[in-house]
């Protein structure tokens, strides 16, 4: 099934796995309306400044969207992040906040502003995270917000039963982006650390598996994709070349 045509809204549009969802709807003929803070780095024909977590942004951002683009065919949800890698007792409730209102309040609250111009044959797709469906030690709130995606497209499947409008929720693991030096704090050495000695997925490979589950036949959801770098088998189980 083509995408050329069609329309799209993706959040977190300016790095990693966004990013790289935008230049494949691009690529595939698709009009793509992307958000983020950074709108100087969304390649998107229409850029747009998006903080999900600001109500009124995100009412602004679908309010122009939709001006631009018309009804609404595919929507991405990205936007997200983690901070910190310590355990519950040495988390702080503002990290807590930020990322539970970025992954869980600010995906619900854009599918919400969404689904009224998400025309028949629509199609969301959700970013999940292995960390949505196992725990490792020392990240509580990005599994917490990664459970609560998952549980969240559950629910969303059950409410929207019935329209002719598909589902999906994509669940990495080890993805080389922006990811790591946000989570640490602009700590390069200890992203980096993440990857060393293996071969993370990269985000055009993750990509890939949107883009699988968009072109599949309308009759067809792909209700769940997760995908791992081969060296992982867990968020807290992985094995590193030594050099
Ligand atoms: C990212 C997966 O395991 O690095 O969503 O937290 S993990």
């Amino acid at each position: 099934m083509g995408l050329e045509g069609k329309t799209a809204i993706v959040t977190g549009a300016s790095s990693g796995i966004g990013a790289a969802v935008v230049r494949s709807l691009l690529a595939e003929g698709v009009r793509v309306a992307g958000g983020a803070r950074r709108v100087d780095r969304i390649e998107a024909a229409v850029a747009l400044p998006l903080d999900v977590t600001d109500q009124a942004s995100s009412e602004r951002f679908v309010a122009a969207a939709v001006a631009e683009l018309g009804a609404i065919d595919i929507l991405f949800n990205s936007a997200g992040l983690a901070l910190g890698r310590v355990p519950v007792d040495e988390s702080t409730e503002e990290d807590e906040r930020v990322v539970l209102e970025t992954n869980v309040v600010g995906l619900m609250r854009m599918t919400r502003l969404c689904l009224p111009h998400i025309r028949d044959g629509g199609h969301i797709v959700n970013m999940g995270s292995i960390a949505g469906r196992q725990a490792y030690p020392n990240g509580s709130a990005y599994i917490a917000s990664k459970f609560a995606v998952r549980g969240y497209t559950y629910a969303l499947r059950e409410d929207l039963l019935g329209r002719p409008i598909r589902i999906t929720t994509v669940d990495a693991g080890l993805v080389e982006t922006e990811f790591s030096v946000v989570r640490f704090r602009g700590d390069e050495e200890a992203a980096r650390a993440v990857y060393e000695g293996l071969e993370p997925v990269t985000a055009d490979e993750v990509a890939d598996c949107v883009l699988f589950a968009l072109t599949r036949p309308p009759h067809v959801n792909v209700d769940e994709i997760v995908v791992k770098a081969l060296a992982q088998s867990s968020g807290a189980r992985i094995v590193r070349e030594q050099p």
